[in-house]
């Protein structure tokens, strides 16, 4: 994506060469590719993707694709190179070692905070694909939402494989594993998905496309049967603090103040709400703005989740999430309705 940017950084702070290896998720972000092997090698003038014999070998605007042999490094190891790139997060301690070995008098920079504050700010391109990922999440959602009433789908595994299903038909992947949890399962708001019949309660889901390398995340709530006026108010009081939070969304704002004024408006329920209010999305489901860093704050083209929740251990859960992007003003990508929706059970 923005690899030209990438490279203007590394002359600035006069890094010779940045070396990617696959899986690390950029290498996807720079080339679109999610090939089983890869290094990719930048400098401040040249890339090069290097790609195994099973991989296909395509054309990359601005990228030299060349094959992955033993010694792919031979060719940069001939120019004098005395400061390294590499991105910490995403090398093992074995990789890193491989390459010290062959560059034994280099220095070796951690490029990862260059190029996670570079994904974060999307481009037009990554925001189609990201509307489009939330278009298909959507969808998927309301065939669910109409399928239910027919009790075809028995167990939370059956909702979520429906819901799989629906999302692949659309030509889109998972963004990560669908999370289906029905009654006092939503109160764990990783719950892996069981084959548990389904019972009258809130039943969660957490799911997202992946469409084009780039991910949605969405969660809505079901009720199946009738709530309660307790639990209609959990519904509500939770609505209400998601809305606010898109709502006072605001350029230079710090995620974290973001975070703090969700958990004023549960009011007493903020002790139930575990877990940070979002995060950034895009070739990752979890990426950068991290929300409880100080440092960050709401830029432009900006795109992360809005997830509020309120958890009673041994009780039920809810959580109600939307992927945003911030473009002039907070836009909700997740179009599905977010009135409770009940379904007689
Ligand atoms: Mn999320």
């Amino acid at each position: 994506m923005k690899l030209q940017l990438f490279q203007s950084h590394l002359k600035k702070n006069k890094i010779d060469l940045a070396i990617l290896v696959y899986p690390d998720p950029t290498i996807t972000y720079f080339t679109q590719l999610k090939p089983s092997a890869a290094y990719l090698t930048i400098t401040p003038k040249t890339t090069e993707l290097y790609l195994s014999k099973l991989d296909v070998h395509p054309r990359i605007p601005k990228v030299v694709v060349r094959l992955l042999t033993k010694d792919w490094w031979r060719k940069h190891r001939s120019k004098k190179i005395i400061t390294i790139g590499i991105n910490k997060p995403f090398l093992t301690v074995a990789q890193l070692e491989k390459i010290q070995k062959i560059w034994p008098e280099a220095e070796f920079v951690d490029v990862s905070l260059m190029l996670d504050n570079l994904r974060a700010t999307k481009t037009q391109e990554e925001i189609k694909r990201i509307t489009k990922a939330c278009d298909i999440t959507t969808k998927a959602f309301y065939s669910l939402v109409k399928e239910l009433p027919r009790r075809k789908l028995k167990t939370e595994q059956d909702v979520a494989l429906f819901l799989e299903k629906e999302i692949k038909k659309q030509g889109a992947e998972l963004a990560f594993p669908t999370i289906v949890a029905n009654g006092k399962n939503a109160a764990i708001p990783h719950h892996l998905t069981s084959t548990q019949k389904l019972k009258a309660g809130f039943l969660l889901l957490d799911f997202g496309a992946c469409y084009q390398n780039y991910c949605a995340d969405m969660t809505r709530m079901i009720f199946l049967g009738k709530p309660t006026k307790k639990e209609k108010h959990y519904y509500d009081l939770l609505l209400n603090a998601q809305l606010k939070s898109i709502a006072h969304s605001q350029p230079a704002m710090a995620f974290e103040e973001l975070d703090k004024m969700a958990r004023k408006n549960l009011g007493k329920y903020s002790k139930n709400f575990t877990h940070s209010l979002g995060h950034g999305i895009g070739v990752e489901v979890h990426e950068s703005p991290v929300f409880s860093d100080r440092e960050q704050v709401i830029c432009e083209d900006n795109i992360f989740t809005i997830e509020p929740g309120i958890y009673l251990p041994g009780k039920f859960g809810l959580r109600i999430e939307d992927t945003v992007l911030y473009s002039g003003k907070a836009v909700v990508l997740t179009k599905a309705t977010k009135e409770l929706q009940i379904i007689s059970f």
